[in-house]
């Protein structure tokens, strides 16, 4: 069991007042807070052992690249990585997708080959492979939605053929909070031959991930939304894929050797981090990732579930408006929960949402094909992290009956 009580004392940021009401941060799939643990590991490293990393013989050089490469290890273990020679660090997801998109995509991909992504995509799992679609010829795919939500499993065996080089897809969506069966995906994909990446932004942060259970090639995720600092992103793909992949960025650090017109490369996962890295993030990352280890994973995910589903049959009982994504009990389904209030503009409700000190995203969330499929311009998404309390919901439905009252559209209008 989640204890809420204790582990809010640990984030500073959640006892802020907003307008003058104390904060309700529900815009988790955007970023998380962070503990005291993960803040002070910044400092400790700027204050005491700032240096960088693999090419001092120092002291405070060794200690900086011992901690960074201790981080490696952890993330490793996190995802269950058979070793940490997988772990690429990069700035985000959004940069890790585009690595592998760019270099794997363009040696790969010609005429004729198939992209397969899903319509449930954000943006960074969708522009990359427009991007090396235009390069190679290569054409894009869907797996369509069904009405509630989640992929239309029946339409993945008509999509996939040899021709599939690539399936790429969210294991959970930043929007309808779905999760996606990724290993019966992968299953079917690699039976084609084809490559496959998930994307674990959203889900990485909220389950338990094993990325030999889940069975795909190459996995991604932010360390900001997993309590972990801006700045930070992980590729981890198997050890042989990164061998075979060519650099993404050149410069310092990838390099094994350098001459004025050839180099050749470091080996993994270094050949991809060139330059100075986020050192002082990767190593608050550390922070981070141990937090949620000694909670554990499976009991932040049943605490967001119980969350969640108070949640959605809270929203349910204030009824006249429409929820999107999965909501019957049983179907597996994250803690983002986006909705629309009947005849309200989801930026008019999140204003109203803002001055009653509950954060709450209201937007196309990065997913505008999503968006367009679902027939709206945008909507607003409460999104819940291991923080988060029974009594903030009905922060939020309190806040939500204000919105009501001050649009002056009484539920009974819409009946
Ligand atoms: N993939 C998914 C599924 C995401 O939700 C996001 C960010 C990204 C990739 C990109 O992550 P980044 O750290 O590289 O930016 N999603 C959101 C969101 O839903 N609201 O703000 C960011």
């Amino acid at each position: 069991m989640i204890d809420t009580a204790r582990i809010r004392q640990e984030f500073p940021i959640l006892s802020r007042q907003v307008h003058g009401k104390s904060l309700v941060y529900l815009d988790n799939a955007a970023t998380t807070q962070k503990p005291r643990q993960v803040i002070a590991a910044l400092t400790r490293y700027y204050s005491q052992y700032n240096a960088n990393i693999h090419r001092g013989i120092h002291a405070l050089a060794e200690e900086a690249t011992a901690a960074y490469e201790a981080v490696r290890v952890q993330a490793a273990q996190f995802l269950g990585a058979a070793s940490e020679r997988e772990i690429v660090f990069t700035r985000n997801a959004t940069e890790s997708i585009n690595l592998f998109a760019y270099t794997w995509g363009r040696a790969h991909l010609t005429a004729g080959d198939q992209i397969l992504l899903t319509e449930m995509e954000h943006h960074a799992n969708l522009v990359p492979w427009q991007l090396v679609a235009k390069a190679t010829g290569a054409t894009l795919a869907f797996i369509p939605l069904t009405a509630d939500g989640q992929l239309e499993l029946k339409a993945l065996d008509q999509l996939l053929s040899a021709r599939t080089k690539v399936v790429a897809l969210t294991h959970m969506s930043n929007v309808l909070g779905t999760v996606n069966p990724v290993a019966e995906i992968a299953r079917k994909a690699h039976a084609q031959g084809a490559v496959v990446l998930i994307d674990a932004a959203q889900s990485a942060p909220h389950l338990p991930i094993n990325v030999q259970q889940l069975g795909g090639d190459v996995l991604v995720l932010s360390a900001h939304k997993m309590l972990g600092p801006t700045g930070v992103g992980v590729l981890w793909a198997r050890q042989a894929l990164l061998e075979s992949m060519e650099p993404f960025l050149g410069g310092g650090e990838m390099i094994s050797d350098v001459q004025l017109t050839s180099s050749t490369w470091n080996e993994v996962p270094w050949k991809f981090e060139a330059g100075t890295p986020n050192i002082s993030g990767v190593i608050a990352f550390g922070e981070a990732l141990a937090y949620l280890q000694r909670l554990g994973m499976p009991e932040v995910a049943a605490h967001e579930q119980q969350l969640t589903r108070y949640a959605i049959a809270q929203l349910q009982q204030l009824g006249h408006l429409t929820i999107y994504g999965p909501t019957q009990p049983g179907v597996a389904r994250g803690s983002a929960v986006s909705f629309n209030l009947d005849g309200l503009h989801p930026h008019d409700v999140g204003t109203v949402l803002d001055a009653e000190g509950v954060a709450v995203r209201a937007g196309h969330h990065c997913a505008k094909p999503l968006m367009r499929r679902l027939g709206v311009p945008a909507t607003v998404r409460a999104s819940f992290y291991l923080y988060n309390t029974p009594a903030e919901v009905d922060r939020l439905i309190a806040a939500l009956k204000i919105v009501r009252a001050f649009f002056n559209r009484p539920s009974r209008i819409h009946a």
